[in-house]
């Protein structure tokens, strides 16, 4: 059984519109720690963090909305990654997707020591691959995957060390891509696929062969979900809906995957919004996903009909 690590990160300074940094809480509400008990893993909640103070970051592209702010999140997170690692595994509570700059780079750092290659499955509707320059918004939720794979425009940001290999990236759910995002996309080595891929071949077939890929380098695992990898229809709590997601088959799917390969290493739970959520239902759906991952099932061998 895993030893669970609840860290707190309400990070709200990643977009302009407010409400994430109730994420964390709104977790607890729906009984994270709970859904993990059950399941039979011990989990730590270490609170709540708070972001480092961070010198005022020059020469940014003046739509940059708070910049500093962001890159304070990214020191706490680093480090406050890298400890969790050696001590079980970590589950980032958001907060918005900038704080992915910091659980992903401080993962990463982790397994060099390790001497183990990071991989990440992204699940999102957008790439999040931006640099502060090339964002149209400067809303900087848009820029982990750029950050965490050593794309240059983060003067001013803690240095990451180990950058992720972009061939060691896959994402999955995307419909919703800007033009600088797709150029880039397309000139690099990060796996992705769109929703146009998932309905005509399934997410199975896509994340077994990426699955199957980590495993045979001996890689450890980040998942980084975000809401909006999910259909608005029952996951509104979030201010980027995308009509057309993940549908909550397919969602659960994608996580009893995740839990069979026993992979996966760390996960964030990124852009809840409780502000915008129906009664609950979307911080619900989030724990009951991040359940899946870690073991819950309805059997726990094949139904007859398939023996
Ligand atoms: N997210 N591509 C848009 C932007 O503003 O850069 C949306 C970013 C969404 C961020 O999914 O975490
Ligand atoms: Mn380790
Ligand atoms: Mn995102
Ligand atoms: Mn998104």
């Amino acid at each position: 059984m895993t030893n669970c690590i609840l860290i707190g990160a309400p990070v709200d300074c990643g977009k302009r519109r407010r409400g994430c940094l109730m994420g964390p809480d709104a977790y607890r509400v729906a009984n994270i720690t709970r859904a993990l008990t059950d399941l039979g893993h011990s989990v730590t909640d270490r609170g709540n963090l708070t972001p480092r103070a961070t010198a005022p970051i020059d020469g940014l592209p003046p739509q940059t909305h708070l910049a500093e702010e962001v890159a304070g999140w990214t020191a706490t997170l680093i480090e406050a990654a890298e400890t969790a690692m050696a001590d079980g595994l970590p589950i980032f509570l958001g907060g918005d997707h900038a704080l992915s700059l910091g659980s992903v780079a401080g993962v990463a750092n982790h397994a060099a020591a390790e001497g183990r290659p990071q991989f990440v499955l992204w699940l999102d509707a957008h790439s999040d691959f931006h640099t502060p320059q090339s964002s149209g918004s400067g809303n900087l939720h848009g820029t982990p995957l750029g950050y965490v794979t050593g794309r240059e425009g983060f003067a001013g940001f803690p240095e990451v060390r180990n950058p992720v290999p972009q061939d060691n990236i896959c994402i999955l759910g995307l419909r919703s891509v800007d033009a600088a995002e797709r150029d880039a996309l397309q000139g690099s080595d990060i796996r992705y696929i769109d929703m146009r891929a998932i309905d005509e071949r399934g997410i199975a077939r896509p994340l077994k062969d990426f699955l199957a890929h980590v495993e045979a380098q001996g890689g450890a695992l980040h998942v980084s979900l975000d809401v909006d990898f999910l259909d608005p229809s029952f996951a509104p709590a979030v201010g980027t809906t995308v009509p057309g997601g993940a549908t909550m088959r397919e969602a659960h799917l994608a996580m009893e995957m995740i839990c069979d390969s026993g992979l996966m290493t760390s996960l964030d739970l990124v852009e809840l919004n409780p502000f915008l959520d129906e009664r609950g239902r979307t911080a619900q759906v989030m724990v009951d996903l991040a359940a899946s991952a870690l073991g819950r099932r309805v059997f726990d061998r094949p139904t007859r009909a398939f023996t």
